[in-house]
């Protein structure tokens, strides 16, 4: 098998630095114990031929062997399938951590990024206020119902999946904000797989490009 290749920026500016979504991959490669290496692109500046690889021209992609895999839900999951530390090797277990990686993508994110929206590019802007009630109320909503699930579990199953890997790359984007962090069940939760090894060196490897990149690429 070929090394593994993941598609990741040079540089970002530093609202962007560790929510990149490469890391969900660089998160789950190391979760799995797999080598890989970048494909680093700048983000102002990608060659067309990058669409051949990512219809949308965005990071990350995955490539093997041939195979080249864009979406993080389905490289996560076609990591996950590999490697029973990410996906139980049960099938109904399996299952319904999938039903998580789509619930993180599909029913929690997209609230996220509506705010995220009008966050960076209606900041300081009075028309916008309203509207962002409205995005704060939808993503209140999200994190309330995670958080219920949760109650006093430390996992959104029994055990740490790539479901929690991608809802909690999903919670990060809400940084910015007090969301998280005023919920304490919810913030214990992102905390505790935020410190696991895995994670940390994803982080530590996103953000290692970006500071030697950093006097050429600001
Ligand atoms: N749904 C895609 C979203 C990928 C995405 O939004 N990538 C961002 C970086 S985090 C990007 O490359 N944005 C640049 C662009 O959209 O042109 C996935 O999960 O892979």
């Amino acid at each position: 098998m070929s090394t593994i290749k993941v598609s990741a920026y040079r540089w970002v500016p530093p609202f962007a630095q560790g929510l990149v979504r490469d890391l969900r991959v660089r998160w789950a490669l190391e979760e799995a114990g797999m080598l890989y290496e970048e494909r680093l692109l700048d983000f102002r500046n990608k060659p067309d031929s990058y669409r051949k690889l990512q219809p949308f021209g965005q990071v990350p992609t995955f490539e093997q062997d041939g195979l080249v895999l864009f979406e993080t839900g389905a490289i996560v999951l076609h990591i996950a399938e590999r490697s029973t530390l990410l996906l139980p090797p049960d099938p109904s277990a399996r299952a319904r951590a999938t039903s998580w990686m789509f619930a993180a993508l599909n029913s929690v994110e997209p609230s996220i990024m509506s705010l995220i929206q009008i966050d960076l590019r209606f900041a300081g802007d009075a028309a916008a206020t309203q509207v962002r009630e409205a995005a704060v109320d939808a993503v209140k909503s999200r994190l309330e119902s995670v958080a219920a699930w949760l109650g006093e579990r430390d996992y959104l199953e029994d055990r740490f999946t790539a479901g929690d890997l991608l809802m909690v790359t999903v919670l990060r984007i809400l940084r910015h904000t007090d969301m998280v962090t005023t919920m304490p069940a919810l913030a214990a939760y992102q905390e505790r797989c935020e410190t696991r090894p895995a994670f940390q060196k994803a982080l530590a490897a996103q953000m290692a490009v970006f500071a030697e990149n950093a006097a050429t690429a600001a």
